[in-house]
């Protein structure tokens, strides 16, 4: 399993120099960084053990306006190297990433008490005294860049420390946490970043979170060499020829499709070094993104973190929580909960009870970070995992509306939400078009049978209004009147007669003039217009200018 160290510790302590003398390479690159003789930004470079094993080493810079960047860099390491000057023993920024560490959950490492060359014998003694003292979990080496003194113990101690660990960054879908982006003459977009799960191989098809980009993969390198497939925990350089330098950046990440949910809350387990306010405006560093987030306060122990923009999260994962200093850690329980948070559901999925979670309906596939495998007793469709409850709850609310639906049309609308298709089955309800009925149910008068007689009563070849709609289509669909025009009816014997008639008079390619179809059944002149336009909405006849004309296909059509 490979493994990535990080350095960690005060300004000009050394550890740009130690990681040149373990690597032979400078990370210092940036000219800035040269002339300042400080580190800016992160470096990395390959670590060769003893025993033959490889590291990636990630250099960070000590200034304390660059925490922010040391977190980028200590989020997706194995293993701490915290570098102390024997001269001047631990200082405000050797505490601050200490407890970096710490909040980030590392628990191996080994400390160098470096620059060993510069002091006497004695001062070093107290200055490895002070590391053990303050990281007792941790080897402490005295070491000097300048004359190699201690190197070999250094690695020694490294790879026992690396013996210990077990890697974070293995089970899970492929997330690349990106932190730099630059491009490649005739190659396009380069990201580099540690792959903390999964894998990634050339002609991966992924997605760059939180934009949603897809992209694909086309070359893969870990420390400069070309690889076919990179391993969870290395570090990698992808070639993602699809896209541009400026869709990508720092804080990005790239994930399988579906394997993360983009989100604007986290729920944690909060460690406070400092007091965090219910309200209060903080940065969660989060792999190596930035998000600046209003912390919702659950409880004792807990909160929710309301992002600015999006985090691409994990449960399990470790944020750090700071203002102009570091204030708290988090573990992530649940990276994307409900806005609502209660004490009693982020408890149980504190304790891994994700299942008890769930009521409404969620995809099985946007649990993954949370879940292995599936959920016991949870009911299953498709791909929406939901509490039996809910199933009963939506059943008693569609049962109610069915109760009172119209007895015309005892239906309701099929539930318009994205599980419709896969849960709708399961309700042993019978879907027509649009609509869902109880099974073999059939409309019905119902208490409009008396209002039923009296309007049948009234039909007859002249239009008569009808003031209900739904009554007027029910009688219609059960062949009792024919509706014409805007709310108006005739009898269904009276349009049969009037059929009749026309289709006598358009026999063989005959004609009929409005006025000649009013006579021939002696009604008013609306009444006949009526009726005619009724025939012609229904494909019977065709209008031309003052005639109608039988359409070709409806001598043998009923209507
Ligand atoms: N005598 C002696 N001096 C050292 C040794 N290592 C580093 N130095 C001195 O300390 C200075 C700072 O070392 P760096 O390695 O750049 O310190 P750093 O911790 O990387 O500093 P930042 O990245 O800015 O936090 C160097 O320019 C050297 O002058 C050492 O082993 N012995
Ligand atoms: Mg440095």
């Amino acid at each position: 399993m490979p493994l990535t160290v990080g350095t960690a510790g005060h300004i000009d302590h050394g550890k740009t120099w130690l990681v040149h003398a373990l690597t032979g390479k400078d990370t210092d690159r940036l000219p800035e960084e040269k002339r300042r003789g400080i580190s800016i930004d992160l470096g990395y470079a390959p670590l060769e053990l003893p025993d033959g094993r490889r590291l990636s080493l990630v250099d960070v810079p000590g200034h304390e306006r660059f925490v922010r960047t040391m977190i980028a860099g200590a989020t997706g390491i194995d293993l701490f190297l915290l570098v102390i000057d024997a001269a001047e023993g631990a200082r405000p920024q050797t505490l601050e990433h200490l407890a970096i560490i710490r909040l980030l959950g590392l628990r191996h490492g080994v400390v160098a008490v470096t620059k060993a060359d510069a002091v006497d014998d004695e001062t070093l003694e107290l200055a490895l005294e002070e590391a053990h003292e303050l990281v007792p979990e941790a080897q402490a080496v005295a070491v000097s860049a300048k004359t190699g003194l201690g190197l070999d113990e250094l690695r020694a101690a490294l790879a026992t420390a690396a013996d210990e660990v077990t890697p974070v960054h293995v089970a899970g879908p492929t997330r690349l946490f990106v932190d730099r982006v630059f491009t490649l003459r005739g190659i396009g977009t380069v990201a580099t970043g540690t792959l903390w799960s999964g894998s990634v191989a050339d002609g991966d098809e992924l997605v760059a979170e939180p934009r949603g980009l897809p992209v694909r993969v086309r070359s893969v390198q870990v420390h400069d060499r070309s690889v076919e497939r990179a391993e969870a925990g290395q570090r990698v350089a992808v070639a993602l020829p699809g896209i541009e330098r400026t869709q990508l950046r720092r804080g990005d990440a790239v994930v399988e499709p579906g394997g993360y949910p983009a989100s604007y809350r986290l729920d944690v387990a909060l460690e406070e070094l400092l007091s965090v306010r219910d309200g209060e405006r903080v940065q969660v560093h989060h792999g190596t993104a930035e998000l600046p987030a209003v912390v919702r306060r659950i409880g004792e122990r807990h909160a929710q973190l309301r992002l600015g923009t999006p985090a691409v999260a994990a449960r399990g994962d470790h944020v750090v929580l700071r203002t102009e200093t570091t204030l708290a850690g988090g573990t992530v329980l649940d990276p994307a909960p409900p806005r609502h948070a209660s004490e009693e559901r982020i408890l149980r999925v504190e304790s891994g009870d994700v299942a008890a979670t769930i009521f409404a309906p969620v995809r099985l596939s946007s649990l993954r970070h949370i879940l292995d495998g599936e959920p016991e007793g949870l009911e299953r469709a498709g791909d929406w995992l939901f509490s039996a409850e809910w199933l009963d709850e939506l059943r008693g609310r569609l049962d109610a509306r069915l109760d009172t639906a119209d007895p015309l049309d005892p239906g309701i609308p099929v539930p318009a939400d994205p599980w419709t298709a896969e849960i709708v089955p399961l309700l042993g309800l019978e879907r027509k078009g649009a609509k869902l009925y109880r099974p073999g149910a059939t409309g019905s008068l119902g208490n409009r049978a008396a209002a039923a007689a009296e309007l049948e009563s009234q039909l007859g070849l002249e239009p008569v209004k009808v003031d209900d709609p739904k009554l007027a289509l029910f009688l219609e669909q059960h062949g009792r009147l024919v509706r014409v025009g805007d709310g108006l009816a005739v009898s269904a014997d009276a349009f049969e007669q009037a059929r009749g008639v026309l289709l006598e008079e358009l026999d063989d390619g005959g004609r009929i003039t409005l006025a000649r179809f009013r006579d021939r059944l002696g009604i008013g002149r609306k009444a006949a217009q009526l009726i005619l336009e009724r025939f012609d909405a229904d494909g019977v006849t065709r209008r031309i200018g003052d005639e109608r004309v039988l359409r070709r296909s409806s001598r043998t059509q009923p209507r």
